[in-house]
């Protein structure tokens, strides 16, 4: 369970580094399970997302239970409320030696949420260190505002048009959050953050999950739809996600299209939408 300083923490640096939530053994099962079902990315061009890497609790059943971890929900809900969403999800695969990193940039630029109160819950699989590209996050970054964002299309930028803030960050105060599987940090949605090359042999593998209290709305046209994982949707301004009933099912893969599709047309209105990552 996190402190009532952990929570002060967070309010005021805008997020916590990791720590243990998953039992080595759970969090091995997840790995094994991530490796099977996500280790190739599955692409589809007319789709336009690695759409098995996006939202996979709609896909596949150990994606599921890793979003209504109890662990992780008890650490969610100190930072968010007792009625907690998932609003979206996405599984940061860094193949073994690859050139690949994200750049600077703040989650909430995508998503078209309001108010600013969204959550990323980053769940290691692997260990994730310097050489292996964990996150750098900036503390305090989440005062400053919704910043404004500029495309810089680069295929080894892991956000999909290479999307970043637009200014020039000093990095001299950032944090890089090392993890051991099993470990989750916690960051708003307005903190900056990025993370570099992994240049070790070994896959590096973290879960974002991205939380909301259901008070929080999207602003734009589209109704979205969302997975109540604690608590209830007593705003009712989403349409409820059903879980998977077995792995790529016929209708878990209907339900995630739906779901992605609907990002899709939310984009026609806010733009970022489309980039979601
Ligand atoms: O896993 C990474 O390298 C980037 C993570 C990230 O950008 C996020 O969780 O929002």
């Amino acid at each position: 369970m996190l402190t009532t300083t952990d929570v002060k923490t967070y309010r005021e640096q805008g997020f916590l580094p990791g720590s243990p939530h998953l039992s080595a053994e759970e969090a091995a099962a997840m790995r094994e399970a991530c490796i099977r079902t996500c280790g190739v990315e599955l692409k589809d061009p007319s789709r336009r997302q690695a759409s098995n890497r996006v939202k996979p609790y709609l896909l596949f059943r150990w994606a599921a239970d890793l979003v209504r971890h109890p662990t992780i929900l008890d650490s969610v809900e100190a930072l968010i409320g007792p009625d907690i969403l998932v609003f979206h999800t996405t599984v940061w695969f860094k193949e073994p030696n690859t050139a690949k990193s994200v750049p600077w940039h703040q989650d909430a630029t995508y998503f078209g949420l309001a108010p600013f109160e969204h959550v990323t819950a980053w769940v290691a699989l692997t260990p994730s260190t310097e050489e292996m590209g964990c996150v750098h996050i900036l503390p305090g970054s989440q005062e400053n505002g919704q910043l404004l964002h500029a495309d810089k299309p680069d295929p080894n930028l892991m956000l999909s048009r290479g999307q970043t803030v637009a200014k020039d960050i000093d990095d001299s105060n950032a944090v890089s959050l090392t993890m051991t599987p099993g470990d989750v940090s916690f960051h708003h949605t307005l903190a900056l953050h990025r993370s570099g090359p992994n240049t070790t042999d070994e896959p590096r593998i973290g879960i974002g999950i991205s939380y909301i209290p259901a008070h929080v709305r999207h602003v734009g046209e589209t109704r979205l739809s969302a997975t109540v994982a604690r608590g209830a949707n007593r705003h009712d301004h989403f349409d409820p996600e059903p879980t998977p009933d077995g792995d790529a099912t016929e209708a878990a893969i209907a339900a995630h299209y739906d779901s992605i599709s609907r990002f899709w047309q939310a984009s026609e209105s806010i733009p970022g939408m489309g980039l979601v990552h």
